[in-house]
């Protein structure tokens, strides 16, 4: 296709791709209908003045904009806005994941934005990871001027095409008088049904014509209904299928989160007494303190969840070797709002196999995607959880589960998260080279989440980057709410962690924000710690200092003998220092930054870094020799898990 071609106005369906293909009829918005209420005109302005006007009528509050040719004119007009506040990251990748960390935080779209060519390229992994993990995110982009299109301009990128498989949906606005529409379709899309990034790119010549606008107060998509409802016969069945089951279990990820279903799940759980085990995405869905929780799944989750699901089996000393099974798992599983991610059921026929799967999301490209439903629903969960909840106050469950609950105390009893000073942590460099051999002052990376949680209460926003720390965040730190854990899990995108905080830290400013790091991915962008001091956003930073790529490591120790390929981020000449010195670079951004190495200081550096109302950094000096248990390899069963230190 010519580059003439894909400016004229080319989209993609909103959804990912098979709603169309469904059959989903378009209820709610299949005719255009006449507006209820009159769209409004507005005065003489500019294209940019025009996107600034409308992002202010969606009651945007900030936006994380870093400005270049093709986009300084909505600069200019964002200067004159007395509405939004216009955070400058220091980096791209840094604004769009600090947009998400916004969205993730309050469930309302986050707004990034970029100029053409390389900023707005530098926007792609934040919108890749919004697309993975479902997160509201608007990315603009400035264009080149329209004439210039296809010409091999100065920083001509077509970033339409080349984010069209990571996004909900996108526009390249062609024509002044669509921007009122396309913005507010944008936002539309964006948070409704299962929501998504949407890209606006605007060529500059666009940017600088007048009109008077004409805003429309209406959304009509064509062949877009993001409200699915499930019918009564089908939740019957679900009813029933309790009635009948033995061992049930409720698996839930993000959707319940996203679809605003939290307390519709605590009914029905108090109501059922069916246990409940999450995805990560899934954290604070329901109450991780409950009694009936389990926590999370999969490759390093929770050995019992992982048991319940599928069954206990003997640990088999080869893949090859027969799996034998100890105890059944569950035999009927609810699965709410989640998409069968591959870290969550390994090998993924022997995920729950034998047991009846019942799938509700929202997203009918989910329903038999990764593993087949035996009863598969698309639908908004937050209404099918409630309609449930409806039924089964007027026809009250036979059912108590006693034998499959104490169960799974036995299996909590036997596996809880633990950890231990091992062997391997007193031989190591990091016991020899910073410690000089004093076994009680090693701070395990597991110790200090726990003490952060202590300290807190709980009652914090947790980011992460992505590797061990990222784990032991989620294992070591409850979550009794949604939106507590911020954490790029589909894509798994290191760098994600203190934008994100920033972007948090901007929308809840009473709100403790603590990004827990690793020592790589924090370094991926520490040019963040400058958009932290200038614009006063008192997000903080505990690095899990272990020298190392931890999670790569890990799988170099259990696939690879030990050989190191590249994954050790110190420096080689001088082992014994810590590499780099995060106290100077912190320090050079006017930012507070405390290196702990020892346990007996942790603790009253914990609480400095949580008073503080400033950027506050804490480097604590981790061993590299921990592994994150449990873990399940890639692609293997419960069979292969290894969950004891
Ligand atoms: C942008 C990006 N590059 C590479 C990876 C692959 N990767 C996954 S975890 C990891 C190690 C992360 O190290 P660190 O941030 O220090 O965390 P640790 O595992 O040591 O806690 C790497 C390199 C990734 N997930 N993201
Ligand atoms: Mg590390």
């Amino acid at each position: 296709m010519s580059k003439t071609t894909q400016i004229a106005e080319k989209r993609k369906s909103p959804s990912r791709g098979s709603e169309r293909a469904s059959g989903i009829l378009p209820e709610a918005h299949s005719q255009p209908k006449p507006s209820a209420k009159r769209a409004e005109v507005g005065p003489a302005m500019s294209g940019s003045e025009i996107l600034v006007a409308c992002l202010e009528r969606e009651g945007v509050d900030t936006i994380f904009a870093y400005p270049g040719g093709a986009s300084m004119e909505i600069h200019q007009a964002l200067t004159k806005s007395k509405k939004i506040r216009t955070v400058l990251p220091r980096h791209e990748q840094g604004g769009a994941f600090a947009a998400e960390g916004y969205a993730r935080a309050t469930g309302r779209a986050g707004v990034c934005m970029a100029t053409s060519g390389p900023g707005a390229t530098n926007l792609v992994s934040g919108i890749a990871d919004a697309y993975m993990d479902s997160v509201p995110l608007i990315s603009i982009t400035g264009q080149v001027p329209q004439a210039m299109i296809g010409k091999g301009a100065f920083q001509e990128t077509d970033f339409f095409g080349l984010t069209l498989p990571i996004v909900k949906h996108s526009y390249l606005i062609t024509d002044i008088n669509d921007i009122p529409r396309v913005v507010k379709e944008a936002f539309y899309i964006a948070q409704t049904g299962r929501p998504g990034p949407v890209v606006i790119d605007l060529p500059k010549n666009i940017q600088q014509e007048r009109t008077q606008p004409v805003f429309p107060t209406e959304v009509n998509i064509r062949g877009y209904n993001p409200f699915p409802k499930a019918d009564d016969i089908e939740l019957n069945e679900i009813i029933g299928l309790i009635e009948k089951c033995d061992r049930p279990m409720l698996y839930v990820g993000g959707g319940i989160i996203t679809g605003n279903a939290s307390a519709e799940l605590r009914e029905f759980v108090e109501a059922t007494q069916i246990p409940v085990t999450s995805t990560i995405m899934g954290c604070g869905a329901f109450p991780e303190t409950h009694p009936l929780s389990l926590r999370w799944l999969g490759m390093h989750g929770s050995a019992y969840a992982n048991w319940a699901v599928n069954g206990e089996f003997e640990l088999r000393a080869s893949f090859n070797d027969p799996m034998k099974k100890i105890a059944p798992g569950a035999d009927l599983l609810l699965a709410f709002g989640v998409r069968f991610d591959d870290r969550v059921t390994g090998k993924v026929d022997k995920f729950c196999e034998g047991g009846t799967i019942v799938h509700i999301d929202i997203d009918p490209s989910e329903i038999n995607k990764n593993k087949p439903a035996n009863l598969p629903i698309v639908s908004d969960v937050k209404y099918a959880i409630g309609r449930l909840n409806e039924m089964l106050r007027k026809r009250l469950l036979q059912k108590q589960f006693t034998k499959w609950h104490e169960q799974i105390d036995i299996w909590k009893k036997r596996a809880p998260f633990g950890y231990r000073v091992t062997d391997e942590v007193v031989k190591s460099h990091h016991m020899r080279d910073h410690l000089q051999g004093r076994e009680k002052e090693v701070i395990l990376p597991q110790m200090a989440i726990e003490m952060l949680y202590e300290l807190t209460k709980g009652d914090a926003i947790l980011t992460t980057g992505v590797g061990q720390h990222q784990m032991w965040a989620a294992q070591y730190f409850k979550c009794d709410r949604p939106r507590q854990l911020l954490t790029s899990a589909g894509l798994g995108a290191m760098g994600y962690g203190y934008p994100a905080a920033l972007g948090a830290k901007v929308a809840f400013p009473d709100k403790q924000v603590v990004d827990i790091d690793g020592d790589g991915s924090f370094l991926m962008n520490i040019q963040e710690l400058a958009t932290a001091h200038i614009e006063k956003i008192a997000a903080k930073v505990i690095i899990l200092n272990n020298q190392h790529l931890g999670m790569v490591m890990q799988w170099e120790d259990k696939f690879f003998g030990g050989n190191r390929g590249h994954t050790y981020l110190g420096d080689p000449d001088n082992r014994k220092e810590i590499y780099p010195n995060y106290i100077a670079v912190c320090n050079s951004f006017n930012v507070k930054c405390e290196r702990v190495m020892y346990r007996k200081d942790l603790r009253a550096a914990m609480q400095r870094l949580l008073d503080a109302n400033e950027p506050y950094v804490l480097d604590v000096i981790v061993p590299y020799t921990e592994h994150v248990l449990p873990f399940i390899p890639a692609g293997r069963t419960v069979a292969d898990m290894i969950w004891k230190a």
